[in-house]
């Protein structure tokens, strides 16, 4: 297991799956062995995040916007059409990977970017290692656009991606899902066919968060309730749409991944600046006018060449540069940095930023392990002496308290999918404890003495096992009984001084 040192495990849960594969490998055929070696490499690999949705909807921006680089191709290219694995690597490199396994090195483009075309036969998919840090975290897996399935050929998963394409998510063990304005009502099978082809199997609130892509373009007056603001209209959307794909998300969060991508990538230059300092500067009217369509924008007669303006257009598109300019109009002084900073808040990419972290990141040692123990399960399916085995392995993990996170993480889903009901303050406190990362948090009692949170997390074990038993339903009990041994946990952790 040389291959796997150095890199380190998610979490204690995770590290007990560990140790039950390796232990299982040697009780197992040969085959089945192979894969539980593969289901330990993947234990150790950062969580892998797929980037699905329907074609052109903005994946690739986003995953851009993400690693903080641009680097996946856009638009138009035969490498949309290919599934791209961004992982962490010490030197920047790009690998083919054929069909027969083997793998050729590929020279970035010009830009630095992923070629859009690769001029090669047999291509499976595409291994990117990358220097940036955010893919210490998680591996990004950009996958071609889901086409334009109706609902009848959605409901087979295998024409959902071609076979090549599903091995190169087969290890997926999260979802961000980029939908669009124009979401169909059949997006909610897309989603779950999608990870039916994942290790994670099914997506839910715990591993699946959507963006709602492209507010730019959203018409604000279309949208009742909106009073005329495009950020207003896209929550109202947003939530519609969140409606629409429960239970299968978290949220749904309304970004502009063209901004964000030119906002975090340096793709904004100080060149851009100047330019939208000189539109700034013209009369009101022409600005307007300007401003009105893509086409009126780059062809109005001024005197920004038009060669600069299309690029302006390209990188913010209208809303973006609309924004930019009103910032002038209150600041003039406005810095190159300082109107990238604009973009930047203007695209609702942080908010996108921090639901990955809590939902993904917080949850790793989770999530992983889940997905590591669905796929012992069913590799060891077929063999009824190692199903066997492999139950009892299992079962044992289970009694163990690491184990707890699994079944905070199954309360977590039946909550926040609306399965099982609880009053709302109730719900959010479910949340909290099962989403937040570091204890004071769980609590929701950040920054106080740590005899106070004790004593909380005391009171709320006790109020919760009284639920449990009194005045609940059995499907809330159930949820009650989670959530009373959580605060159990926490209290214990308090005590031995886990908590700095
Ligand atoms: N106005 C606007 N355009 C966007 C936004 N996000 C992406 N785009 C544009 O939409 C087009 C498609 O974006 P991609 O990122 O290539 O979309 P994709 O989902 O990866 O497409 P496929 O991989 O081909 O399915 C590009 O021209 C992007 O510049 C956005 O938030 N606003
Ligand atoms: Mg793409």
């Amino acid at each position: 297991m040389t291959a796997l040192q150095g890199q380190q495990l998610a979490g204690p849960l995770c590290a007990a799956v560990a140790h039950l594969c390796a232990a299982l490998q040697q009780q197992v055929s040969p085959a089945t062995a192979a894969g539980f070696q593969e289901v330990l490499r993947r234990l150790h690999a950062p969580l892998q995040v797929a980037v699905a949705g329907r074609i052109k909807s903005g994946k690739s921006t986003l995953v851009n916007a993400l690693i903080g680089r641009r680097v996946a191709p856009t638009d138009v290219g035969e490498c949309t059409r290919l599934v791209t694995r961004y992982q962490y690597g010490t030197v920047d490199r790009i690998e083919v990977v054929l069909q027969d396994g083997r793998r050729q090195v590929l020279p970035f483009d010009a830009s630095g970017m992923i070629p859009a075309s690769l001029g090669l036969d047999g291509v499976s998919h595409i291994e990117a290692y990358l220097t940036n840090a955010v893919l210490r975290d998680f591996t990004v897996i950009d996958t071609p656009g889901l086409g334009s399935l109706d609902a009848a050929s959605v409901a087979r998963t295998e024409e959902l991606l071609d076979p090549v394409s599903r091995s190169a998510v087969a290890g997926a063990e999260a979802v961000l899902y980029v939908v669009t304005q124009g979401v169909r009502a059949d997006d909610h099978q897309t989603l779950a066919a999608f990870t039916a082809a994942t290790a994670s199997r099914e997506a839910g609130p715990v591993n699946a968060v959507a963006a709602l892509n492209k507010v730019d373009a959203v018409a604000p007056e279309s949208v009742a309730g909106s009073d005329g603001d495009v950020w207003r209209a896209a929550e109202i959307l947003a939530a519609k749409q969140a409606e629409l794909l429960k239970p299968r998300v978290a949220d749904v969060l309304p970004v502009i991944s063209l901004l964000a991508e030119s906002a975090e990538t340096g793709e904004f230059t100080s060149a851009d600046a100047d330019a939208l300092r000189r539109l700034a500067a013209l009369d009101a009217d022409t600005r307007s006018m300007m401003l009105m369509s893509g086409d009126l924008f780059t062809s109005w007669e001024c005197d920004v060449p038009a060669g600069v303006r299309s690029r302006l257009l390209e990188k913010l598109d209208l809303y973006g540069i609309g924004r930019a300019v009103a910032a002038l109009d209150a600041e003039p002084g406005l810095t190159a940095g300082a109107l990238r900073r604009v973009l930047f808040d203007a695209s609702g990419f942080a908010a996108v930023r921090a639901r990955l972290d809590a939902v993904f990141r917080a949850r790793a040692d989770g999530i992983k392990a889940a997905a590591a123990l669905a796929s012992i399960t069913s590799l060891a399916a077929g063999e009824p002496g190692e199903r066997q085995r492999v139950h009892d392995a299992i079962e044992v993990l289970l009694a163990r308290p690491e184990a707890h996170q699994l079944r905070l993480l199954e309360a977590l889903t039946l909550v926040s999918s609306g399965a099982v009901t609880l009053a709302p303050d109730l719900t959010e406190e479910v949340l909290r404890v099962g989403s937040t990362p570091d204890l004071p948090g769980q609590l929701g009692l950040a920054g106080r003495p740590v005899g106070q949170l004790q004593a909380h997390a005391l009171e709320r074990a006790g109020w919760w096992r009284s639920f449990a038993s009194f005045g609940a339903t059995p499907a809330q009990a159930r949820v009650a009984h989670v959530v009373h041994r959580a605060y159990f946990l926490i209290w214990q952790q308090l005590r031995a001084g886990g908590h700095r």
